[in-house]
């Protein structure tokens, strides 16, 4: 049986692309898929079987790595988070909400901060600033811009061998940077609404496309991002700085709020812990306790 990935569903037909000849083959679930609430996601890997390798069906999903809700899609390797320095303005809150979205999977994020051309060397200095601090925390952070393609040649080693989806909200200029990575893709952007201050999302369905030896999703971005997964205490997990320093509070399972001989706050007070870090940490646990979103 001939197997393959799923790299691109829409309106009822899934897009297979054979693991050996690399042809696109049109599919459509089995019959029994439906019965067995199998759903098959991008990025799937799957067995099929085609007549002249026109029209196939798909026969066997296998085993997920992992899965994302909205986005929908299945074994992803990593999350490039995409946020612009400017237009829409950076925000380290929705930054942290990513991450712990991505976190809470299990997935690898990397942070890319696009559109530095736009930034006067004020603000060029904040944004480095953020760079620093999340670079402490471990994460990777790439600053780059699509327009003077400064800095994009630091993804490229990222993409080989990977399933990576590229997220953030709509307008930072997902797309833009995927076309300056590959001249070839020509994915349709948009000029975001100056008055509305955010755009309408113009990347409407999910795709892998293959690029520089990886395959990636241009993804119409996450729809919610609500934690409505997160337990309360699974939240500190999802920020590693918090994670390695809880070890030393003198609670077990201390939730860093009004715990005595909590570490985490001493880290706060030192400097350790960078404040809004905290701050958003908190704000989620909030959030967490009510199940309600504030945005
Ligand atoms: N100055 C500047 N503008 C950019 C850059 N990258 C993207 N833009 C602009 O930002 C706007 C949005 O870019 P898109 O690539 O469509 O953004 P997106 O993240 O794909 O948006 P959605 O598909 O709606 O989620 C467009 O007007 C781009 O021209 C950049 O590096 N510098
Ligand atoms: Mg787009
Ligand atoms: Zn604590």
């Amino acid at each position: 049986m001939p197997k393959g990935i799923i790299v691109k569903a829409l309106s009822g037909f899934y897009y297979v692309k054979d693991g050996e000849s690399e042809s696109v083959i049109e599919c459509r679930g089995r019959g029994v898929f439906r019965n067995k609430n199998i759903n098959p996601l991008v990025g799937d890997f799957v067995e099929y079987e085609a007549e002249k390798d026109i029209e196939g069906t798909i026969t066997k999903v296998e085993a997920r790595k992992n899965e994302l809700i909205r986005p929908p899609i299945s074994n992803i390797d990593q999350a490039i988070l995409v946020f612009s320095s400017k237009e829409p303005e950076f925000s380290t809150i929705l930054l942290d909400r990513f991450l712990v979205l991505i976190e809470s999977k299990n997935i690898k994020p990397i942070i890319c901060i696009s559109k530095v051309d736009l930034l006067d060397s004020e603000q060029r200095k904040k944004i480095d600033q953020f760079r620093d601090e999340y670079v402490k925390i471990g994460y990777d952070v790439l600053l780059l811009s699509s327009k003077t393609t400064e800095g994009l040649a630091q993804i490229i080693p990222y993409l080989r061998g990977k399933n990576s989806v590229f997220a953030g909200q709509s307008g930072v200029g997902k797309s833009s940077l995927l076309n300056a990575l590959d001249h070839e893709l020509k994915i349709k952007t948009n000029a975001i609404s100056m008055s509305l201050g955010r755009g309408k999302h113009t990347t409407r369905h999910v795709e892998l496309i293959e690029i520089h030896g990886g395959y990636v999703a241009d993804t119409p971005g996450f729809s919610s991002l609500e934690f409505n997964e997160v337990e309360e205490g699974d939240l500190g997990g999802c920020f590693p700085e918090i994670s390695e320093i809880s070890e030393n509070c003198k609670f077990r399972g201390c939730l860093h709020v009004r715990e005595p001989h909590c570490a985490v706050k001493d880290a706060v007070q030192n400097g350790e812990v960078v404040d809004y870090r905290y701050e958003h940490y908190v704000q989620f646990l909030e959030e967490i306790k009510e199940r309600k979103p504030r945005y």
